[in-house]
């Protein structure tokens, strides 16, 4: 798979994409993720990617040209799949579109800034709009990390199997249950005797037990 992501701001994605189980996918050759800088598809000495909104009112929009420009630089090289903007009033991501979107081959994400982009290129150029919840970000970026990090664990090979993104909460639309590490006794608070017992049937019914109440308390509208 390959990740391309459009943003104004490429410092905030060095670090997201640089640890753990996203650079490991990247060592094996599993995804690709290029972070370009929108600037460099700016006009004039200014570089210029965003201007007042017709109509008038506060905020800038971000320009047609930049971002059509790096698109189709980018289209050039490859055929892509989606064309996804991350803006708060797109789709709101859950698992079902994580799984959808980690069967793609080439993905390209537009960071929004400032009022959004120009109508026309949600209109002609991006194929999905996708929003992380309900609540507002400064920017695109922290969504972007978000939706590639969910995408990314789900490629197969990228997770190993004790850490196996089936046992994943959401992915039975379940909570996962509780879990605990050693020592069996930490400040007289006590491990449930049934993870201690060695009887992996009962074991494996007592998680899922556990799992359906948790999410009958916190998260009924899974059910
Ligand atoms: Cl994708 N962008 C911004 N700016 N805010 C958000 C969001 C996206 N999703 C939730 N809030």
């Amino acid at each position: 798979m390959r990740i391309d992501i459009i943003t104004i701001l490429p410092k905030i994605l060095d670090s997201p994409f640089s640890h753990s189980i996203l650079q490991r996918a990247q060592d094996k050759g599993l995804v690709e993720i290029v972070v370009h800088d929108l600037r460099q598809f700016g006009s004039g000495k200014q570089q210029q990617i965003d201007d007042y909104q017709y109509g008038g009112g506060a905020g800038m929009v971000m320009m047609c040209a930049p971002i059509f420009n790096c698109i189709e630089s980018l289209r050039k090289e490859r055929a892509y799949d989606e064309i996804i903007f991350l803006t708060p009033d797109g789709e709101v991501l859950d698992q079902k579109m994580s799984n959808t979107l980690s069967l793609k081959g080439n993905l390209i994400l537009i960071c929004g800034h400032y009022k959004g982009i120009d109508e026309r290129l949600r209109e002609h150029v991006v194929t999905k709009e996708i929003s992380i919840g309900s609540y507002v970000l400064s920017g695109g970026e922290l969504a972007a990390a978000v939706l590639v990090d969910s995408i990314v664990r789900l490629l197969p090979g990228v997770l190993s199997n004790e850490t196996s993104a089936l046992t994943d909460s959401f992915q039975d639309d379940l909570l996962a249950p509780p879990v605990y590490t050693r020592p069996e006794e930490f400040n007289g608070w006590k491990v449930p005797d049934i993870l201690l017992s060695g009887n992996e049937a009962k074991i494996n019914e007592w998680r899922e037990e556990q799992a359906i109440k948790r999410t009958k308390e916190r998260r009924s509208d899974l059910l």
